[in-house]
């Protein structure tokens, strides 16, 4: 493996003690911005790393809330006896953050970043305890954070606990409540909020109008600071503000998505990993030669090190299918009849779970329903209550989690839903644990002399048209699950044997 190409011992352990400071040295300043910068350029080579080798991964939020970390990091060091010190994220995947930080507070070297998302390496897409060196929680679902570092607060009344908020995070239900409980005890916790306005299906002032972090937060008695969270004295003045007053604050950084970046700035694009194409540019324009000769010089290859396909036929898409499938299904229908009888709600996944074809298509019967599953897995039962009506709910199968109360209400109202749950069961993408969907069988909670619940694991793409168009005007509750990977199509045994002869398999795959 090559050297890290960023010198990552530039980065200056500055020191800032909010009480004592009210405005920062112009030295100070400097200091920070340089670090600010030395930061933005290791997260845009390193996540390019796995663009380039044909991983996942996030680049635009852990690049932009540098000016939060990196000032989070020198009050850390100025005043470590009034922070609890660790880098709670809601937002678990801007995860590049905690491993540049565990690197640059010397736990693992700087090499391993460029195995950032890469299978079995340990650095996966959202921070998991005891995983990677240097990484001091678990995230990744989205609205989970606040919640718990509330009972932090509780556990270090003495000290203070931050943490990295997103507008997407903050659409979460469980949000609410955890600010009317920070509230009302009056807990030290201090959100640093990154209001980009974008999420991965769009942009929350466009389809979601009315929502606003400041005015929801400000809602439930949280003093709120807006500022500019590029302007670093007047971000430092918001942070400074909420960090020496008691009691929980926000403060609400407005910027752009993925900023200053050529080609990336306020796109949705820039949620997701920085392209090669768009990285190469950004590092020669900062002198970074060898990063651009790493990065041109890395092959996409095989995505998983350890397995290889030996399946018969080309890979089909069955998540991608159960969208088409619903198409073909909805194309049958009268528009009239399609506009009263089906609502399909999606929570900022359609890309991913195949309903994206459905909004393509027929997007006056669908609604982008923002981060918020509890709520939107209800909407669409609701719908669904009266006979001859049905909605359309879709997330990863991970999440299903999360709406096991919704689903057993909706069942005793006799709803007709049809879910799909995508990205089930552990994957090859280096995720994390927290978006493994095992616990499907949950949905099937009810008492089963009173209700039909239906779960369908369709094998292969084939069995997902199938399914889709067998259970789709049957009443009550169903469930598909489908997989995040590709999978092969399910042939006939002797097909399957004709096509693997010649191939090296095991015993146990004839
Ligand atoms: C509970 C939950 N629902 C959905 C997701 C999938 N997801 C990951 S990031 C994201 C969008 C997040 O937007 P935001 O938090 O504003 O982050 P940014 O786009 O600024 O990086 C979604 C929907 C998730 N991780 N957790």
């Amino acid at each position: 493996m090559p050297q890290f190409p960023i010198d990552l011992s530039k980065y200056a352990p500055l020191k800032i003690d909010p009480w004592t400071q009210e405005t920062l040295t112009a030295e100070q300043k400097d200091t920070w911005r340089a670090n600010i910068q030395l930061c933005r350029d290791a997260i845009i080579f390193f996540t390019a790393c796995a663009a380039a080798g044909g991983f996942g991964g996030h680049t635009g939020g852990a690049f932009d809330t540098t000016p939060e970390s990196t000032l989070m990091d020198a009050m850390f060091r100025g005043r470590p006896d009034k922070f609890v010190p660790i880098f709670f994220d809601e937002a678990g995947h801007r995860v590049a953050t905690q491993y540049l930080f565990s690197v640059l507070h010397g736990h693992m070297p700087a090499e391993r970043l460029m195995d950032y998302r890469k299978g079995h390496k340990g650095l996966p897409g959202h921070p998991e305890l005891g995983l990677t060196p240097g990484v001091k929680f678990s995230s990744g679902r989205l609205g989970h954070m606040w919640a718990y570092i509330n009972g932090v607060a509780f556990a270090n009344p003495d000290k203070i606990v931050l943490m990295l908020g997103s507008d997407g995070s903050q659409m979460e239900g469980d949000n609410a409540e955890a600010a009317r409980l920070a509230v009302a005890q009056g807990l030290n916790v201090k959100l640093l909020v990154d209001d980009n306005d974008v999420t991965i299906f769009g942009h929350p002032s466009q389809y979601m109008p009315g929502y606003s972090v400041a005015k929801t937060l400000a809602g439930h008695g949280l003093p709120v600071q807006e500022t500019k969270g590029e302007d670093l004295d007047a971000l430092y003045a918001a942070v400074r503000q909420a960090v020496i007053s008691t009691g929980p604050r926000a403060v609400i950084s407005h910027r752009k998505m993925a900023v200053g970046i050529k080609g990336l700035e306020g796109e949705i694009e820039g949620h997701d990993v920085i392209a090669v194409k768009l990285a190469v540019p950004y590092l020669e324009a900062r002198g970074y030669t060898a990063a651009v000769d790493i990065l041109k010089s890395i092959k996409g290859g095989p995505k998983d090190p350890i397995s290889t396909y030996i399946g018969a036929g080309a890979l089909g898409s069955n998540r991608g299918t159960f969208g088409t499938a619903v198409v073909d299904v909805l194309s049958r229908m009268s528009p009239a009849d399609r506009k009263a009888k089906v609502l399909a709600i999606d929570c900022d996944l359609a890309s991913s779970t195949g309903l994206d074809a459905i909004f393509k298509k027929y997007p006056e019967i669908c609604v982008k329903g923002g981060i918020m599953e509890r709520g939107n897995i209800s909407a669409a039962a609701g719908f669904g209550m009266e006979k001859g009506k049905q909605g359309i709910f879709s997330t990863f199968a991970a999440f299903l989690e999360m709406c096991i109360s919704e689903i057993t209400m909706a069942r005793m109202n006799n709803s007709n839903l049809l879910c799909h749950f995508s990205h089930s069961g552990p994957d090859d993408m280096a995720d994390n644990t927290c978006h493994f969907g095992i616990n499907n069988f949950f949905a099937d909670g009810g008492l089963e002399d009173q209700y039909t619940t239906r779960l369908y694991f369709p094998a292969d793409a084939g069995q997902v048209t199938a399914v889709v168009e067998r259970i789709f005007n049957e009443p009550g509750m169903r469930f598909v699950f489908t997989t995040r990977s590709k999978t092969p199509p399910n042939l006939g045994r002797e097909r399957q044997a004709s096509l693997r002869q010649g191939l090296q398999v095991h015993p146990w795959q004839r």
